[in-house]
């Protein structure tokens, strides 16, 4: 397969003014006529070559140009395209083609969800559907009509507004939509099922009425409540962050089953994975609901961000992913609590991002080649996209920001742009010169910042130097330096320090007297703060300003002075998670040294430092329970040139176990003063509270006393919401407690019985075992490949299973017999012709092989020659698998 290559991009040599679909759902095939009106774009000089459309999958009826049926000699059909060499000027052009969306496993395109037909088409499935200039820079006036049988699709939903509908022949019926926003074909949808909604209005901001339904199967329509909050929330917190109002007379969410991705922004049609819409307490934990929240608001803020203006071609995704991801993320910061927010975003940034850069998929947030996009959309053009925007946002201030991206939806609304014209309007309205900036849209990797420090007694004066460097990625040995924005203060023994920096005036948009933001734009810098009483701890990065991994020298004590004094919380939360660290690695020396780790004693100072949390009223709960959470294995693994998979897990369990035995009493009298019969609220303060009570839990289940056992037995099964419960099947599962053993078995049969027939439950009852790190989970996972609860095919219970095995489980996924490699090439080899999208999302963890000990690596290396090895290797998965070789 041939890399596509940002330099050869061309603009379109023909437009599409109007596009009319007409499809016929059979009860076999689907025909759909597609009725064009092209004309050459005048900015364009003709190459001679005529017109080519994507078209894949389908099975040509008929081409006709102006009402004149072609004869086989007029065009050119292969498996990608329809050529027309002899193109007018102008004309419209009609197609009728077959395609068999029952038997279309890829879920690009049209396909049957269950009992109903939805389509996915971003980035490239449209061309799945019929003919066309599938690409983001050709947008059109769509008019869409659908005919289907009445009685098993008496929904017939598209893009737009419904203009007609009525019956057809032979107890069929049909709906026509219009949708008067230009757009290209990724954003069409079409839904046809047997679905019931719930309906709300919204009223804009300029005082027009808006419906809002969300389709569902009957049996979900009591799960669709916080999705319909979520979204009215939405639509009126971006009317007043940004200004921008919603432009259609109605506003449609469907949920699906089968989804490979969590949701789509189709224009006035999103349609989501039913794990990213459905709610309930009794079925949806706390991180369920604010997922929903989160992704609502996500899709519906595309509506201007990727919608009214879009990207001009794939390699400007992150124009509309990474600021929508910014939009969303600042929205449940002000929905929820903003430190427990922007700590999970950092958390999953430095754990996923952070490997994907520095592993052989490693690409900028503006790619500059692909093989097969459905591969980017990744945590990269997502997650690092969303920092890029913070730092702008951050650089700007709030009100320069604000107008800048005025400027930027005005300017270009109805526009297919760039990252380029992105940057443009921010630096319109500021007067900034971001050329240096927008390195970060070009160079992949993760810089690393060096710190050191002096400090002069005498002058009262504190010197403070920065060096950068960035790591070669595939593609780019040598990085310029960054433009990156270090926010910082100064601690003393009493708190902030004042802030006064030699030669530097404070900037009024970031700065106050004991804050300030640096901005290094050189290989080195150094920052002299003078007038200083006393030598400070310096605090860095505060709110995690730029995506950079920070190397500085603290003490253990400066770490505990961070914890308790400082004014940023993520800072605090991060020194928690240093500390932590280091107390783990001290294990792992330990470990590796063949002791025996089980009363092992540990720095005093992790356990007071933790005492302090616990004992402290005033402290918010939600900070309590993110710093008493060890980093997760993953992480610890980031933090080592190579992954001792065994020696992490073993430590961080040590660790764990002797924090619980030192600060008993503090869990327990956090567990017992926990009502869990107080009704179910998916609140900030609520969803805190519930998270440091069963932190407590996960705690006291490591001491393996009959009486937590039974603890959490009765926590299960008095539980009137799915957080709790979920979290007592995980800490049974989990327990290595001989008499957990019957309990556990009771506990998962009974959870299965209650929940069978709610997939999205299922799916949780799935991963909890599939992230077991008892010995024999490879063996419960391949018994639970065969149970009727799994469907080999939907995403979402691979997801549940294979994914959560393979990615959440490194003590069994990295067994080293290599039968955890086996299952996951098994698994890519079984899925590759299946559903490609799913399969090359699920080689991630062999991408990283080069990370672990020689053993390891052989074993990962030999799986991937074997799926390499395939024949009929689709493209997505031949990307991975081959730049993972290299
Ligand atoms: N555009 C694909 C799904 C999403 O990012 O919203
Ligand atoms: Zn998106």
């Amino acid at each position: 397969p041939k890399a596509i290559q940002l330099k050869d991009y061309r603009p379109p040599e023909y437009l599409i003014d109007r596009t009319e679909l007409h499809f016929d759902l059979g009860a076999d095939k689907t025909r759909v006529t597609s009725t064009l009106t092209l004309r050459r774009n005048p900015d364009v000089t003709p190459t001679g070559k005529g017109l080519t459309l994507h078209g894949q999958e389908i099975e040509l009826v008929s081409v006709s140009i102006d009402g004149r049926t072609l004869s086989d000699n007029d065009y050119r059909l292969d498996d990608e395209t329809l050529t027309l060499p002899e193109a007018p000027e102008q004309f419209e052009l009609t197609t009728v083609g077959d395609i068999d969306p029952k038997n279309n496993t890829s879920l690009e395109g049209l396909y049957r969800s269950r009992t109903m037909y939805c389509t996915q088409c971003e980035a490239e499935g449209f061309r799945k559907i019929t003919w066309y200039l599938d690409r983001p820079d050709v947008m059109s006036e769509f008019f869409t009509t659908v005919v289907a049988d009445e009685k098993q699709f008496p929904v017939l939903l598209s893009n737009g507004n419904l203009i007609e509908q009525g019956s057809a022949d032979n107890g069929r019926h049909f709906a026509t939509w219009h949708d008067p926003h230009k757009k290209p074909a990724y954003l069409f949808a079409l839904v046809a099922g047997n679905l019931e909604h719930i309906e709300d209005t919204f009223t804009t901001m300029s005082g027009r009425d808006v419906t809002l339904k969300i389709f569902v199967e009957a049996k979900d329509l009591d799960k669709c409540g916080h999705a319909m909050t979520s979204l009215k929330n939405a639509m009126r917190w971006d009317e007043e962050q940004y200004g921008r109002e919603y432009d259609l007379d109605i506003f449609m969410i469907v949920a699906v089953d089968d989804f490979n991705m969590g949701a789509m922004e189709n224009k006035g049609l999103n349609i989501f994975n039913t794990a990213c819409v459905l709610a309930k307490p009794e079925t949806t934990t706390d991180a369920g609901f604010q997922r929903v929240e989160g992704v609502v608001a996500h899709e519906y803020f595309h509506n201007w961000s990727g919608n009214r203006v879009t990207c001009r071609d794939w390699f400007q995704l992150s124009l509309k992913e990474g600021f929508t991801v910014y939009r969303d993320a600042t929205f449940s910061a002000d929905m929820g609590s903003p430190t427990f927010k922007r700590v999970e975003d950092v958390s999953m940034l430095r754990t996923l991002q952070f490997a994907e850069d520095a592993g052989p998929m490693a690409h900028p947030v503006r790619p500059d080649s692909y093989i097969e996009i459905s591969n980017f959309y990744t945590l990269t053009i997502y997650e690092k996209g969303n920092e890029v925007v913070r730092m702008l946002a951050n650089l700007l201030g709030p009100e320069l920001f604000r107008k800048g991206t005025d400027l930027y939806f005005e300017r270009h609304d109805g526009q297919a742009v760039t990252t380029e014209d992105f940057v443009a309007a921010l630096e319109a309205v500021s007067g900034r010169d971001l050329t240096q900036f927008k390195r970060w849209y070009d160079q992949a990797g993760t810089p690393k910042l060096t710190v050191t420090d002096r400090w002069d007694e005498d002058a009262g004066e504190y010197h403070l130097t920065i060096a950068q460097t960035c790591p070669p990625t595939p593609g780019q040995p040598e990085k310029q330096p960054f433009h990156i924005p270090v926010a910082m203060g100064l601690l003393g023994s009493a708190g902030s320090l004042p802030l006064k920096i030699k030669g530097q005036a404070p900037n009024p948009e970031t700065d106050d007297n004991t804050h300030t933001v640096l901005e290094l734009t050189e290989a080195e810098h150094t920052f002299v703060f003078e007038q200083l009483p006393e030598k400070p701890v310096p605090s860095l990065l505060r709110g995690f300003s730029a995506p950079v991994k920070l190397y500085y020298g603290y003490s253990r004590d400066d770490l505990m002075r961070l914890m308790s004094g400082d004014s940023d919380g993520f800072c605090r939360w991060d020194a928690s998670q240093q500390l932590a660290i280091e107390v783990i690695e001290d294990v792992m020396v330990a470990y590796q040294k063949g002791e025996d780790l089980s009363g092992i004693t540990i720095d005093g100072r992790l356990i007071e430092a933790n005492r302090l949390l616990l004992q402290d009223d005033s402290l918010d709960k939600a900070m309590v329970a993110l710093m008493l959470s060890l980093p997760s294995e993953a992480y610890l693994g980031e933090q080592q040139d190579e992954i001792q998979v065994e020696a992490i897990h073993h430590s961080r369990a040590a660790v764990k176990r002797a924090l619980a035995e030192a600060l008993k009493p503090e869990l327990t009298q956090i567990y017992r003063a926990y009502d869990h019969g107080k009704p179910y609220r998916p609140t900030a303060d609520d969803i805190a509270e519930r998270s440091l009570k069963n932190a407590a839990l996960s705690y006291l289940m490591t001491l393996n006393e009959p009486e937590m056992i039974e603890a959490c037995e009765q926590q299960y099964r008095q539980a009137n919401n799915m957080t709790d419960a979920i979290a007592a099947v995980g800490e049974l599962v989990n327990s290595q407690a001989s008499g957990a053993e019957t309990v556990r078995e009771q506990v998962l049969a009974d959870f299965y019985q209650t929940w069978k027939d709610e997939p999205l439950v299922v799916d949780q009852w799935l991963r909890v075992q599939a992230t077991s790190s008892r010995s024999n989970t490879l063996d419960v996972v391949h018994e639970l490949e065969q149970h009727p609860a799994f469907e080999p095919n939907n995403p979402n219970k691979i997801r549940a299973l294979v994914g959560a095995f393979t990615n959440a489980n490194p003590i069994n996924f990295h067994r080293a017999d290599g039968a955890g490699y086996r299952f996951l090439g098994d698994q890519i080899l079984r899925l590759n012709s299946v559903n490609p999208q799913i399969a090359a999302r699920l080689v991630t963890p062999f991408t990283r092989w080069k990370r672990y000990p020689k053993a390891q690596q052989e074993l990962m290396h030999a799986e991937l020659e074997r799926i390499k090895a395939e024949p009929k290797l689709s493209k997505d998965v031949y990307e991975v698998v081959s730049k993972s070789l290299v």
